[in-house]
């Protein structure tokens, strides 16, 4: 039968992706998951198998030595990759990951992630991620300068405002992209302004790029909580990480009236079970993006909290034991097993959205499916950080920028589109409220039909 065939066809897909490279374990974890939503898709399409075989395999992988001198002295060389994996709808677009755990399975996960997720921004990107295995931990400003001019000094070539646009992830923020800008600035002799995002406001970064991630995270889970009549006003969030993400999260949720109980580094995690307040969230902010210390220092200086060192990493020793309304996980992959999700929906966890990219694991996320807990998969609810580098980039060409109250309202307005969206798609589809599925067909719709219309290329 003709449901039989579509299954029988996507299988197929899913095992030569394995066969071809069977130790990218992560990124086996993302294809499936897209993989499994697409069934009814191709039921009604079955043109767009070939476009499935095709999505899975990216572009084009760059892979280079990065060379480097510490202040030592001595030569250190680390592994840079560029993932361009796929440019129908764009430039690629996506961050560049510095972590010592860095490979070519984790970046071909991000990137592969990405493509659907610029989809859904509504935003001509394209999908692409990139990086190295250099830890900046512990490292001094002029190692990490020295590292990323060597990183983008090959990856110069591969780039350009219509090629490729490259931005922040975890390990990299506005010191990075400050360091690799003026490189490439360098090399190329052009001032190309939309060559990255998340640049700094001197030099043509967006107002609220560094906030938009964990803004549009809880905008989104907003969206969340009012299908089910309810609000932030008085809830209890547990957040992990305290990057990027998850720092302007908080500061969202405070905003929204919420109250922020945990937040983690890989050192471990912090419980304040009076909440995270506007005078501790500073010191969080201060800590990690100016003094680069552990959250275990944060137990140290406050009364009334506690600090639980971490397990194996990525696990977090305990973090999702704390009883809360709303979980926004925003450090890493595979954070959160389905062990700790049994754990959030025994204490009726009522949303959890991924800030992260895939922190939960395919386990946790049947466990919150099959509860009736709300789950917002990351490529729907952490898109405002691209969506944002999207705007990032509309201002670079226009050669003007937009206020913060403006930025901030695109960005909410983009944010309700993609939850209205993904929530649509799957009611269309009788899968309501599911927006793991919602959020995989609506993003690659968009991404088959440019294909189709470019012939095989
Ligand atoms: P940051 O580097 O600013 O922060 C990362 C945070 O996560 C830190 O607290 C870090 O702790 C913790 N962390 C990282 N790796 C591990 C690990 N293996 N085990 C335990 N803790 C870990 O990164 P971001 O906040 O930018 O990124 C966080 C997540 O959000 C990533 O999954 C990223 O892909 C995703 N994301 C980021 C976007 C952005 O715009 N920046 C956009 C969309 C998604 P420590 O400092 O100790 O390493
Ligand atoms: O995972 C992500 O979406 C990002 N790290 C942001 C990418 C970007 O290009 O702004």
């Amino acid at each position: 039968c003709k449901n039989m065939d579509a299954i029988d066809a996507i299988d197929a897909i899913y095992d030569k992706v394995v066969a071809r490279d069977p130790n990218q374990t992560e990124f086996h974890q993302a294809v499936k998951e897209v993989l499994e939503s697409l069934e009814p898709v191709i039921e009604e399409h079955p043109e767009y198998i070939s476009i499935v075989e095709r999505v899975v395999e990216p572009e084009r992988l760059i892979h280079f030595r990065v060379p480097w001198v510490d202040d030592a002295g001595a030569v250190q060389v680390n592994r840079g990759f560029r993932i361009q994996f796929n440019g129908a709808i764009g430039p690629y677009k996506g961050g560049l990951r510095f972590h010592p755990s860095v490979n070519a399975s984790i970046l071909k996960f991000l990137a592969f992630e990405q493509i659907f997720k610029n989809s859904l921004t509504g935003l001509p990107m394209g999908g692409g991620k990139g990086g190295a295995d250099f830890n900046p931990k512990g490292k001094s400003d002029g190692e990490v300068m020295r590292f990323c001019q060597s990183f983008m000094m090959e990856l110069w070539r591969h780039i350009g405002q219509d090629c490729d646009v490259p931005a922040g992830d975890i390990g990299v923020g506005g010191r990075e992209i400050g360091y690799m800008f003026g490189m490439y600035k360098r090399l190329q002799n052009e001032f190309q302004g939309g060559v990255l995002t998340g640049k700094g406001r001197s030099y043509g970064g967006s107002l609220i790029r560094p906030e938009a991630t964990g803004y549009g995270l809880v905008y989104f889970a907003r969206e969340m909580l009012a299908t089910k009549g309810k609000s932030f006003e008085g809830t209890k969030v547990a957040i992990s990480g305290s990057g990027n993400v998850a720092q302007f999260a908080c500061e969202k949720v405070l905003h929204l009236g919420g109250i922020p109980v945990t937040m983690s580094d890989s050192s471990g995690w912090i419980h304040v079970p009076a909440g995270i307040d506007r005078e501790k969230l500073d010191y969080i902010m201060d800590l990690k993006n100016n003094r680069r210390g552990r959250i275990s220092e944060f137990a140290e200086k406050f009364d009334g909290v506690t600090f639980t060192a971490a397990g194996p990493e990525p696990t977090v020793n305990g973090l999702w034991g704390v009883n809360v309304d709303v979980a926004l996980p925003c450090a890493t992959q595979n954070e959160l097993n389905g062990e700790e999700a049994k754990m959030l929906v025994a204490n009726e966890l009522i949303a959890i959205a991924e800030g992260a990219n895939m922190p939960c694991t395919p386990e946790a996320v049947e466990v919150f499916q099959e509860s009736g807990v709300l789950f917002a998969p990351g490529k729907a609810s952490n898109a405002g950080g691209v969506a944002t580098s999207g705007l990032e980039m509309s201002q670079n060409s226009l050669r003007m920028s937009w206020t913060r109250e403006e930025v901030d309202a695109k960005l909410d307005a983009i944010m309700v589109n993609i939850h209205n969206n993904a929530y649509e798609t799957a009611k269309k589809y009788n899968r309501e409220g599911d927006y793991v599925f919602g959020a995989n067909v609506a993003g690659f719709l968009k991404i088959a039909e440019a294909m189709q219309a470019h012939g095989v290329v």
